[in-house]
């Protein structure tokens, strides 16, 4: 061992040997100032918060309390699809829907990029537990950082620190994280508002458990325990142990008879999981609850249904279109302060505005730190700013969350975000048709990654970005997942669209607190009370099915929300097989046969 003498090396609060060798060889790559292991404490987060805002990172909120305004670098404000990488031994354990490099090739190109990539900063050791501190195995990681935000930002998002320390032992596997900004300080150079790098990589190694990041400040290509860990590794470590890291919100849903159920939803990145999670119901008597807004993992449990648990603390939530009629729970839950503000706009008595919030006020400061005032065209705040704030603030939060053993899931709900074609909902005719829907879903994309904005393409489970092995190995595993069950104790399946649009351009549906209609719908199936149409996609409510008490919309509106036209379909089938032969022979035949069903029945 060389004899390193970086202040705080040595202080470690832990004999954990792995760690500790591991946090050593990170130190003297990335030659940092000094090292602080991060405990979680409200001490460290006033610390870290003084620091960002000296350092011109952060503006204290004068109207929220303990919460922060902040605007990154314009060129880092979404997850970077390009520049992500499933290095697998073998190619063919990444698939054609991921980047792929080998891992001693990417790691060589990596590790010259961390050298000495942590001068003049302080490298921060952030042990983390995604989902329950309690679980019978904990699932564990270090998060390595040389950003500030992203400490304070993982305390909002993850159980960190002391608490997460405890569950490491001497000997506890856990995934180390390696991430910096990559943006070395030299002696007496000023630093920036929001260090980063023009070279961005998101690299994961599925077999070695282990994720390396550089370049990039944001979300998910900064906190490793959300997309990195709790779905890329986390897939990878489901399909090894028999279960499902998923793209999903979970839900209760409590009837007016008192019946509950648990849902679960999977819609791609900015399709409506965080408003679907924190719903107002619009029906009389309904009642919903929040368990988790972007991520599930979910497991057999001793009764054999399907389990879920969000590994997450937090929601990091698109902020424009957020607003008192669309969410007031969200509103609810960052009215109560601790909360992050990234890329939107700063009022002039020190709040937060957004897109969507109503009224402007006459001044505002954009999230490009310019002036701004009604009228002007320029948005405010990027398509992808985000809040970030602690989910046991949200009003409507379910209070078994943090049950380790998790909730059991009745119905899967599969989305996303089409103009036409889709309806507004439908059920898959059993487990293996619902797989079908899952793998061919498709979905117009958004800002929360970057690239061109409201294309089509497929986004299978709304997993795209996030699967990290091979597509075709994914598909095989969702439909052995069924198979492993009594088949009707698995969830039901479902398709949903609330985007679908009329000629003019406007939405056919009236969606956020209005899609409490389509829960109900979804569970009086569950319960054998509906009525569908059996359709070629399969079975979509009838007329008098779907409860329209009290909306204010013209039924022959949602008569064509709920359409389903054989010729956008005959014309999707095209894309779908294009899809399959990108995927490849790993497609499971269950699925072609699936796909040939669909023609058949299309005619
Ligand atoms: P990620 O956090 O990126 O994974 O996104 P998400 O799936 O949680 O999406 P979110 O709920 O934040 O919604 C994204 C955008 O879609 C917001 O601007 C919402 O206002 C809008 N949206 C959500 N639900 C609906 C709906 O039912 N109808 C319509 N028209 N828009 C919606
Ligand atoms: C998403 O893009 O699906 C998000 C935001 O939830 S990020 O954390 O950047 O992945
Ligand atoms: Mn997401």
């Amino acid at each position: 061992m060389t004899a390193l003498a970086v202040p705080g090396l040595d202080q470690a609060p832990t004999n954990h040997p792995r760690l500790l060798s591991w946090v050593r060889e990170v130190a003297e790559l990335t030659t940092p100032e000094r090292v602080v292991w991060c405990d979680g404490s409200d001490e460290e987060w006033q610390r870290m918060t003084e620091h960002l805002v000296s350092a011109g990172t952060f503006v204290p909120l004068k109207k929220k309390q303990n919460s922060f305004w902040c605007a990154s670098d314009p060129s880092d404000v979404a997850r970077v699809e390009e520049r992500t990488f499933i290095c697998s031994v073998d190619p063919a354990d990444s698939g054609p829907t991921n980047n792929w490099m080998p891992p001693a090739e990417m790691k060589s190109i990596m590790t010259d990029l961390y050298r000495g990539c942590m001068r003049g900063r302080t490298m921060y050791v952030i042990p983390f537990c995604m989902g329950p501190l309690d679980a019978e195995k904990p699932m564990l990681g270090v998060e390595i950082t040389d950003s500030e935000y992203v400490v304070v930002s993982m305390k909002i998002m993850t159980r960190m620190g002391a608490k997460a320390l405890a569950r490491f032992g001497e000997d506890a596997d856990f995934v180390p994280c390696l991430h910096s900004l990559g943006a070395p300080l030299e002696p007496g150079q000023q630093d920036v508002p929001w260090p980063c790098n023009d070279t961005k990589y998101i690299t994961h190694f599925p077999e070695e458990r282990m994720i390396w990041s550089y370049g990039s400040g944001y979300g998910g290509n900064a906190l490793l325990g959300k997309k990195c860990y709790s779905l890329r590794i986390a897939s990878a470590i489901g399909r090894d142990e028999g279960w499902l890291a998923e793209h999903m919100l979970v839900l209760k849903l409590t009837s007016p008879e008192g019946k509950v159920h648990y849902i679960a939803a999977a819609f791609p990145s900015a399709c409506g999981k965080t408003n679907l999670a924190m719903l107002e119901p619009t029906i009389p008597g309904w009642k919903v609850e929040t368990l988790g807004d972007d991520i599930a993992w979910m497991r057999f449990g001793e009764d054999g249904r399907l389990y879920a648990v969000n590994p997450e603390n937090g929601f990091f939530g698109v902020a424009p279109g957020t607003d008192w009629k669309t969410n007031p729970n969200a509103m609810r839950t960052i009215e109560r302060g601790n909360s992050l503000f990234t890329n939107v706009a700063l009022t002039d008595d020190g709040d937060i505005w957004w897109e969507g919030m109503g009224e402007p006020p006459a001044h505002l400061t954009t999230w490009k730190k310019k002036d701004w005032a009604p009228g002007d065209e320029e948005l405010t705040s990027h398509p992808n700013s985000r809040y970030c704030t602690p989910i046991d603030q949200c009003p409507i939060t379910a209070p078994e969350w943090q049950d380790p053993k998790g909730v059991p899931i009745s119905a899967i709900l599969f989305g996303g975000r089409r103009k036409t074609t889709v309806p507004l909902v439908s059920e898959a005719r059993d487990w293996q048709h619902g797989v079908f829907l899952g793998a061919t879903l498709s979905s117009e994309t958004t800002a929360a990654a970057t690239g061109q904005v409201g294309v089509v393409r497929r986004d299978p489970m709304a997993m795209l970005p996030f699967i990290g092995y091979h597509a075709g190995d994914y598909f095989q595993h969702w439909i052995d997942m069924g198979k492993r069950a009594d088949a009707t104790k698995m969830p039901r399946v479902f398709y949903v669209n609330w985007f679908r649009r009329d000629a003019d351009g406007g939405f056919l549906w009236p969606g956020f607190g209005e899609n409490s209609r389509v829960l109900k719908w979804v569970i009086e199936r569950i319960e054998g009370k509906a009525a569908a149409n059996e359709t070629a996609i399969g079975h979509v409510p009838t007329a008098e099915a779907l409860d329209l008490s009290g909306l204010d919309v013209d039924p022959a509106t949602v008569d064509k929300a709920l359409a389903v036209d054989a010729d956008e379909w005959r014309a999707e089938v095209p894309l779908i097989e294009e899809w399959f032969d990108k995927i490849g022979d790993k497609v499971p035949s269950l699925l072609r046969d699936e796909l040939a069903a669909l023609k058949q029945r299309l005619g």
